[in-house]
């Protein structure tokens, strides 16, 4: 939800209540004392404060006679100008280092909505990005130690307490060593509410300071003024003792959405040199603004016909974010199944030449294989012949000694005694053949 629909909702009361009342001083009526004393008291009233209200009626005097106005009417639309000139078109934001220890303390009266506020603040903060931690200052009561550890349980950020009646300047120097040991960049410190004056508000706050001074020097960014603005003019009087207290830097106005009292936001603007930094807008965790002063003034006279139009704008702004993230999810989608299909097509091509590959080297090796099962048969064919070549030598040879042997006369018998007598002499070996005939021719 925009910041101007937040501000609408919180601020339906006040509408009813105060906006409302004021434009009906206006309607058909014509510019005379009568209508400026009417407004005048519409205004305190609407709890902008008695010094605003009458500085404003002073204006729109002014304004009358340098624009020469004559209908109440036209008085209506410089009114609501001269209320944007005091709002201005301020962005509020904290003061926060991105370097160190960024240390806030939160100070008002009893019930306006510290604790709930340093609850929601530290949500917030963390959201953005921030360590938290927090300083339960407020040791008066138990009950308050308790109620700020719910908070942080809720947030998931630690809270640093002490006994009931402890000092809160100790708790304070406990925090800050917590904050330094566990990396905390923010330290929120809760104190008591029962400062009723501005002295008490000074002491405790002195005290509080001299030892951050001392423990984290530079390290104070803000001191938080929360003030309730159901409680109208009591909230301006706060604002008044407290405000000019030394080191007060912003405002938080809290529980707006339960209030017709929302004009005090234009008195607190108007008569104080204080800045409104945040704005509780009810009591769940995320029900906290920063305070834009120009939307806030916008949706404070917005009339039915823009919070319809401002609605509808908003409406389809969403629709629009919600079309364009579908519209990148789908892109997302495709994106993804193309890488897939292309990843699918690398691998089948992949496996296409490998398997090619494959079968190009399977038909080498069966090449291989077949030369030298030709090379194998050659050399044994080769061999064979050789083999068959000195076989037939062979038979060839034996053939002719047998014929020789049977060429030959029958031998003698002093043959065979001239044989045996070679024999006893000296054995020769002369072949089978040879030996039995040797030395016959
Ligand atoms: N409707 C509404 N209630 C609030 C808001 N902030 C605080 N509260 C209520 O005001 C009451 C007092 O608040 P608490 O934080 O205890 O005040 P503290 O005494 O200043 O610490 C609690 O019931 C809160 O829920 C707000 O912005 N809107
Ligand atoms: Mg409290």
């Amino acid at each position: 939800m925009g910041l101007f629909s937040k501000f609408n909702d919180s601020l339906s009361k006040t509408k009813k209540g105060f906006v409302e009342k004021l434009f009906d001083t206006f309607t058909g009526k014509e510019i005379d004392d009568d209508l400026y004393e009417e407004l005048e008291e519409t205004l305190i009233q609407g709890d902008v404060g008695v010094e605003t209200a009458l500085d404003l009626v002073e204006r729109l005097r002014e304004r009358e006679k340098s624009d020469k106005l004559k209908y109440a009417e036209q008085l209506k639309d410089v009114l609501v100008e001269e209320i944007a000139a005091i709002m201005g078109d301020e962005v509020s934001s904290l003061n926060l280092s991105d370097e160190g220890l960024n240390i806030i303390l939160m100070v008002g009266v009893n019930g306006v909505g510290k604790t709930t506020s340093i609850g929601k603040l530290a949500n917030k903060l963390k959201k953005e990005g921030h360590k938290v931690i927090l300083g339960a200052g407020d040791t008066f009561r138990a009950a308050a130690a308790e109620q700020l550890k719910v908070w942080g349980q809720r947030v998931g950020c630690d809270v640093i307490s002490h006994q009931e009646g402890a000092d809160p300047a100790a708790v304070v120097f406990d925090a800050i060593a917590a904050a330094k040991s566990r990396n905390c960049d923010v330290l929120i410190v809760d104190t008591a509410g029962r400062l009723q004056n501005k002295a008490n508000l000074m002491n405790e706050l002195s005290k509080m300071r001299k030892v951050i001074d001392r423990e984290a020097p530079g390290c104070l960014k803000e001191v938080l003024l929360v003030l309730d603005a159901t409680t109208g003019q009591n909230a301006i009087s706060q604002a008044k003792t407290f405000g000019e207290a030394s080191g007060v830097t912003g405002v938080i106005l809290t529980k707006l959405d339960g209030t017709a009292k929302g004009g005090v936001v234009i008195g607190i603007r108007s008569e104080f040199d204080l800045p409104v930094k945040l704005i509780g807008t009810g009591e769940q965790i995320d029900d906290m603004e920063y305070f834009d002063a120009k939307e806030f003034g916008r949706a404070l006279f917005a009339d039915e016909d823009e919070v319809q139009n401002e609605v509808a704008e908003a409406i389809a702004d969403l629709k629009e974010e919600i079309e364009e993230a579908v519209a990148e999810f789908k892109e997302d989608v495709a994106e993804t199944v193309e890488s897939v299909k292309e990843t699918t097509a690398t691998l089948v091509e992949s496996f296409q030449e490998e398997w090619a590959e494959l079968k190009e080297d399977a038909k080498a090796t069966a090449e291989t294989c077949k030369e030298m099962a030709q090379d194998f048969v050659a050399d044994v064919q080769d061999e064979t012949v050789e083999w068959k070549a000195e076989a037939e030598e062979f038979i060839a040879d034996v053939q002719e000694e047998v014929q020789e042997f049977f060429d030959q006369d029958a031998p003698q018998a002093e043959d065979l005694e001239d044989y045996v007598e070679s024999t006893e002499e000296k054995p020769k070996k002369k072949g089978f053949f040879g030996g039995l005939f040797g030395g016959r021719k």
